[in-house]
């Protein structure tokens, strides 16, 4: 296994690899299907192939793209996690830095993707569980099984309208932090490419409990600030960052540290983001234009079309992410659909995006000490 990995590794850091993208297409809701919306989406889980087709008044489209993988309406949040992001968090463990992105049209199950159903008063784990509890869960479980020796911290920030606040900050402060304020959270440049943000709240954790309460108080937080300020959720981005380091011992009795992140990420709605850009000027009009969403798309499109620059320092996002967009990361992006002909527009505008970002490729390497 081990010769195996290694010569993975070697290729991995050669000719790169490609960032994984899953695709997943919620069911129509109870109201969609009292009224019969018609479905326009058809999944191909096996073949791992989406098609979009419609056929009226002499206007066809009938569209087919694939992915690396494909979750239909049926699908479940545990066939989800086992099948796509398990194989993640392992890597996490192995010591690499990951992320997951979820992107798509508000409404379309980013949220339920990556948080899922709500934490039961009894303490079980909901079934409807996401991504994030789903990971937290596991980390844990195979840190134990293995007994290791580890620290782990976590951090839990919001962006909105390139504003970071800091969802873990301590009460009451619900601070806005840009980079004029004095004693503001700023992203800061480490000299070395890397972007961290400078007066970021990191909680150290030991139990999945803890996380689990720590996402509650960030959650209510941004619940809060919403309210508060006026925000509206669908138009901000959340980073729940959790950075494990294992204490290790070699075969030959030297000890060695162990260190990977894994970041998820959800996205603000992508609707108003569109490909051609068109819609681009009335949801200027109406101030709905996300820089840090935009960017992420020209980052996207400069990578793929291997221009020369990389416009990473244009957005905040592009920022705190840009190692995961060509660089040493793993990154995977969980594309989310709507079955219904409604959305079909936006739909292909999410499959086109999510398609491209297939192209990416990163190079990703152990951190090692
Ligand atoms: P978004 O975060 O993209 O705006 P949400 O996660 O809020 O979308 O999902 C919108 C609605 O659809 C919610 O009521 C959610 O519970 C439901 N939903 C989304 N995806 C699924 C799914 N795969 N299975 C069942 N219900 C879903
Ligand atoms: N989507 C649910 C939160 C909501 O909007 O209420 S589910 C998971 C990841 C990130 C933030 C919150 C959660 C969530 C949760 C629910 C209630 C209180 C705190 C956190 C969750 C769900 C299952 C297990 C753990 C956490």
């Amino acid at each position: 296994r081990s010769s195996e990995s290694n010569s993975t590794n070697r290729n991995d850091k050669e000719k790169g690899v490609n960032v994984q993208v899953i695709l997943r297409c919620r069911p129509l809701s109870e109201d969609e299907a009292r009224i019969h919306t018609p479905v326009v989406i058809s999944c191909n889980e096996n073949r791992r192939e989406v098609a979009a087709t419609q056929s009226i008044a002499g206007k066809h489209i009938d569209r087919h793209f694939a992915f690396d993988k494909v979750f239909g309406p049926a699908s479940q949040q545990k066939d989800l996690y086992d099948q796509a992001i398990c194989p993640i968090v392992f890597e996490v463990l192995e010591g690499y830095n990951c992320t997951i992105f979820a992107y798509g049209q508000t409404g379309t199950g980013k949220t339920y993707t990556m948080e899922g159903g709500a934490r039961k008063k009894n303490g079980e784990f909901p079934s409807d569980a996401g991504v994030i509890p789903r990971a937290v869960k596991q980390i844990f479980d195979i840190l134990e099984a293995q007994g290791a020796e580890y620290s782990m911290k976590v951090t839990f920030l919001e962006l909105y309208n390139e504003e970071i606040s800091d969802l873990l900050a301590p009460e009451e402060t619900i601070k806005f932090v840009d980079e004029k304020s004095k004693k503001s959270i700023a992203l800061m440049e480490d000299g070395k490419g890397s972007v961290f943000v400078r007066g970021l709240e990191e909680e150290i954790v030991s139990t999945a409990n803890e996380i689990y309460k720590i996402l509650e108080k960030g959650s209510a937080k941004r619940r809060t600030a919403e309210t508060l300020l006026n925000k509206q959720s669908s138009r901000s981005h959340s980073i729940f960052s959790i950075t494990i380091h294992i204490k290790e011992n070699t075969p030959e009795g030297e000890e060695m540290i162990k260190c990977g992140k894994l970041n998820l990420v959800d996205l603000a709605g992508s609707e108003n983001i569109s490909r051609s850009g068109a819609r681009e000027g009335r949801a200027r009009e109406a101030g709905e234009i996300n820089k840090s969403l935009l960017t992420l798309g020209r980052v996207i499109n400069a990578l793929v079309e291997h221009s020369g620059h990389i416009p990473y320092r244009d957005s905040k996002l592009t920022r705190l992410l840009r190692d995961s967009l060509g660089g040493k990361t793993k990154t995977c992006v969980i594309a989310t659909i709507s079955p219904s002909i409604h959305c079909l527009e936006e739909t292909l505008s999410t499959l086109d995006y999510a398609h491209r970002a297939k192209n990416i490729k990163n190079k990703p390497e152990i951190n090692q000490k």
